[in-house]
């Protein structure tokens, strides 16, 4: 099934309901081997988002228990039946992840929690609904799918990238950055071991989906999204690996091959509710049930704010994008690369992208005031400008709930 060992992934998130749908995804995926998952605030506060995690991990414990006692319907040939099953019981044993919880709060802005949408726990109340789903004494709560790492985030992704091979672990932001830019101002030498990051966040050329101009997760921290933007000066798509591994040796801080999903892209990649409800909600298994219950929230929420019937898959979509990359699915995208900023002084403007596209800018500015940006010096960040949701939907819909996909009306646009 696998032409080549998983890549090594860290997926740094803020489980809320998309990163939920995203880790499903991510963790089914036997593309991926995950190192780590690492939690910061975003959605909701930590305290809920490590709560969340938990219980996600416990509803995969639940589900693989259904399955392994489930037994055929009297109308399906057994032999196939079988085959099916073992799909369903092997799709979580890929990855065996820590998990080190993270930063609480943004580097230096103001607080912002995506409670509007994601409820005040982050999976739309279903902790109130259903107390269930999170186990008891979920704070000690352990579970042989995952190991909680004695380090926090930052020190947790340092180790990680100080204990493989440099070049080799990918990782994938699926919140505010601030555990990464945190890792990244912590040793930054180390940190530059790292092979590519992929983040969801920004919209570009368009509004946002917290204010006017800025997407949630740059908003909710946009220092921290500048500072990685910025540590990629001087990065050049064509250099090989071998010639990074010798400026490495010669102790160079390399700079970061950092790569933006804005949601103005990813927003085309939509599930509907009809959909969902078709194929998912009635397989009526412990995992189908679960995600039913707070993706509920979010087609409410999605058809309040934006008057459709479903939901927008921002972060599974980073995952499903991730993995394209990871193979060289280079077809399925396409990209360019630019000087890119986030606005983090702004009153209005707080996490805007923006991105140089003057003609002639690399002149150094004559006079000081001009010099706050000057196209010298400039960020080298790849942005995604389009993305085939097809991938998507080979991903989430086959290997998460092993429904064949081409059965599934998703389209790429809505
Ligand atoms: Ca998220």
């Amino acid at each position: 099934m696998v032409s080549h060992s998983p890549f090594p992934v860290i997926i740094d998130t803020d489980p809320g309901i998309d990163d939920a749908l995203a880790l499903y995804l991510a963790l089914s995926s036997y593309q991926l081997d995950i190192k780590a998952i690492t939690l910061v605030f975003g959605n909701t506060e930590i305290t809920h988002v490590t709560r969340n995690l938990v219980t996600l991990f416990d509803v995969i414990d639940k589900e693989i228990e259904y399955q392994k006692s489930a037994s055929p319907p009297k109308q399906i040939d057994p032999q196939q039946w079988n085959k099916e099953r073992n799909i369903l019981l092997n799709r979580f044993e890929w990855s065996n992840p820590i998990v080190a919880i993270g930063a609480d709060k943004p580097i230096k802005a103001a607080e912002c929690f995506g409670i509007n949408f994601h409820g005040l726990d982050g999976f739309g109340q279903i902790h109130m609904t259903h107390p269930h789903y999170a186990p008891e004494n979920w704070e000690n709560f352990k579970s042989d799918r995952y190991t909680m790492s004695s380090r926090n985030a930052v020190d947790e992704i340092l180790y990680q990238l100080q204990n493989s091979p440099p070049f080799t672990i990918t990782i994938i932001g699926l919140g505010p950055l601030t555990n990464l830019a945190l890792a990244y101002e912590k040793d930054k030498y180390t940190f530059s071991r790292v092979k590519h990051i992929i983040c969801l966040g920004g919209s570009i050329d368009s509004f946002g989906n917290v204010t006017p101009c800025a997407e949630f997760n740059f908003f909710a921290d946009p220092d921290a999204a500048n500072i990685l933007t910025e540590a990629t000066k001087g990065y050049s798509p064509s250099e090989t690996v071998q010639s990074k591994v010798e400026r490495f040796k010669r102790k160079e801080i390399l700079p970061l091959y950092l790569t933006v999903l804005p949601i103005n892209v990813s927003t085309n990649i939509f599930l509907s509710s009809a959909d969902f409800t078709k194929y998912i909600t009635s397989l009526n298994t412990p995992l189908s049930i679960f995600i039913s219950a707070f993706i509920d929230h979010a087609f409410k929420k999605t058809q309040e704010f934006c008057g459709v019937h479903g939901l927008e898959l921002h972060d599974p979509s980073a995952i499903a994008l991730a993995i394209d990359m990871l193979l060289n699915n280079s077809q399925s995208y396409t990209s360019e690369f630019v000087d890119m900023k986030v606005e983090n002084q702004g009153i209005y403007t707080r996490g805007m992208v923006i991105i140089d596209r003057r003609p002639g800018s690399n002149e150094e500015p004559i006079q000081e005031a001009l010099k706050i940006w000057s196209g010298v010096n400039a960020n080298n960040v790849e942005v995604i400008k389009s993305y085939n949701g097809k991938s998507f939907v080979d991903n989430f819909f086959k290997i998460t709930f092993n429904v064949n996909y081409s059965e599934v009306n998703i389209e790429n646009g809505k």
